[in-house]
C-alpha cells in the first residue's frame, strides 16, 4: 500500500518516542480504540500523525512539534531525514521559507529541536545543520536576495540556540565524572585577530564544555598574544583559535609562529587551528613546540581527535593501555 510510504505513517516506535510513552500503551490506545489506525500489508500497525497529535492534545502529553502548529508535519519529516536519512535539505529549505516570513520564534525552535534529537549528534547539528543553513543565508545575502540586517537577525538566533545548548549538557554529561571546577582541562577559544565570524568558535566552546571542559571564551577579533597570555595565566591545555574567510593561509601561518614564540614549556598546550580557509595548511607537529597541533574543518573532526588523544586531559578521550 503506496501512501503508507508518506512520512506522516509513524510505526508504533516512532509514535512512542515522540509522545515519550512505551511502545506498549501506544498499542493499547490502537487495540482499545482510542488511537486510530491502519494496517500494512505486512500486518504492522501504522498511525497518521495527525491523528497521534489530537490524542496528545487530548490528554496533555507534550510533544516537540507542539510549538510549529500548523506545521508538525513538515517539521515532522524535516528532522525525520536529518536524524535517519542524513539529509538537512528539508530543514533547510523550511527555514529559509521561515525566515523570508520572518517567522523567528519558529525558526528558533526549529533549531533548538534539531539540536536535541536523538538522532543528531552535536557535531553535526553545528557542522550540517547550522552551518549548511548559513550558507545559505550568506549566498541569499550575496544575490540580493536577503537584507543584511536579515543575515544578522538569523545569526543572532543561531548564537541564542548555541548558548541553550550550554545549559543542555552533553549527552554524556554525568559521565566524564568531573564536577569540581579544580577537575576539569581548561581550553581558550576565540577568533582570530581582525575576523568578525564567531559562531565556529562559539560552537566549539559549547562542545568542549559539553564534553566537560572549563572553557574561557574570547569572542571574535582576538589579537595573537592575548591568547597566548590567556594560555598561560589559566594554565589552559588547549588553545583553539578560529579562522574564516576572509583570513589566508598566512595569517593563520603567523598565528602559530606568534604563539611558538610565546610558548613556555613549563605550561605545554595543544594548539587546535580550526575554519575554511579554502586552502589546506598543514604544520609539522615535531618542528614546533606545542602538545600537539591540528587543523580541523568541522567540529567532528575535533572531537574524533580528542577522543583518540589529541588532550590528554579530554574527559572523554579513550584511555589507551
Ligand atoms: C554570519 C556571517 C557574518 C556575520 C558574523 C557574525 C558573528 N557573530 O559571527 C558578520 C555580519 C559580522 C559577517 C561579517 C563579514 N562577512 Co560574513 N558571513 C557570515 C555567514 C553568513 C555565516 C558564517 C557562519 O557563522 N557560519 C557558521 C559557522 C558554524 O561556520 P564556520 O565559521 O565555517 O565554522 C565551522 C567550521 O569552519 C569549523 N570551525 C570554525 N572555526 C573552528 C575552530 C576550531 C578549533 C575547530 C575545530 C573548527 C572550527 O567548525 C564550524 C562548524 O562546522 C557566512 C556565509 C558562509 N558561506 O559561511 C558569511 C561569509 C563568511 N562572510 C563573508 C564576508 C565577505 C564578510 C565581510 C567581509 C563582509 C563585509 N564586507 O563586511 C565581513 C568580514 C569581516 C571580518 N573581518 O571578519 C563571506 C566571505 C567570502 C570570502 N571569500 O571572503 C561569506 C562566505 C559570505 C559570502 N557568501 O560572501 N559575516
Amino acid at each position: 500500500m503506496e501512501h503508507f510510504n508518506s512520512d506522516l505513517y509513524l510505526t508504533t516506535t516512532q509514535a512512542a518516542e515522540l509522545l515519550s510513552v512505551h511502545a506498549s500503551t501506544v498499542k493499547r490506545w490502537c487495540n482499545d480504540g482510542e488511537l486510530p489506525f491502519d494496517k500494512t500489508e505486512g500486518g504492522h500497525r501504522r498511525i497518521h500523525l495527525t491523528d497521534l497529535l489530537e490524542l496528545s492534545r487530548d490528554r496533555d502529553i507534550p510533544t516537540f512539534l507542539r510549538h510549529f502548529t500548523p506545521y508538525e508535519g513538515h517539521v515532522w519529516t524535516a528532522i525525520r531525514q536529518a536524524a535517519e536519512g542524513g539529509s538537512f535539505h528539508r530543514v533547510h529549505s523550511l527555514a529559509m521559507g521561515w525566515l523570508d516570513r520572518a517567522h523567528m520564534k519558529r525558526l528558533t525552535w526549529l533549531f533548538y529541536e534539531l539540536g536535541r534529537h536523538p538522532g543528531v549528534s552535536f557535531e553535526r547539528f553545528v557542522d550540517e545543520g547550522i552551518r549548511g543553513f548559513l550558507v545559505m543565508v550568506g549566498q541569499a545575502w550575496r544575490d540580493g536576495q536577503l537584507r543584511i540586517g536579515e543575515e544578522h537577525m538569523m545569526t543572532e538566533v543561531l548564537i541564542e540556540v548555541l548558548i541553550r545548548f550550554r545549559e543542555l549538557g552533553g549527552p554524556d554529561g554525568d559521565s566524564t565524572g568531573l564536577s569540581a571546577e579544580g577537575d576539569r582541562p581548561v581550553a581558550v577559544i576565540g577568533s582570530m585577530e581582525g575576523l568578525r565570524h564567531s559562531i565556529g568558535a562559539l560552537a566549539v566552546r559549547v562542545l568542549l564544555e559539553r564534553r566537560g571542559w572549563d572553557v574561557f571564551f574570547l569572542g571574535s577579533d582576538v589579537p595573537v598574544e592575548d591568547f597566548a597570555a590567556m594560555q598561560r595565566s589559566r594554565g589552559a591545555d588547549l588553545v583553539c583559535v578560529s579562522f574564516s574567510l576572509p583570513a589566508t593561509g598566512a595569517d593563520m601561518r603567523r598565528c602559530v609562529r606568534i604563539l611558538s614564540e610565546f610558548y613556555d614549556s613549563t605550561q605545554p598546550y595543544s594548539l587546535a587551528l580550526g575554519g575554511d580557509l579554502g586552502e589546506v595548511v598543514v604544520f609539522d607537529d615535531d618542528a614546533l613546540p606545542f602538545s600537539r597541533i591540528g587543523t580541523f574543518g568541522a567540529l567532528g573532526d575535533l572531537s574524533e581527535a580528542l577522543s583518540t588523544g589529541f588532550v590528554e586531559s579530554d574527559p572523554l578521550a579513550l584511555k589507551h593501555g
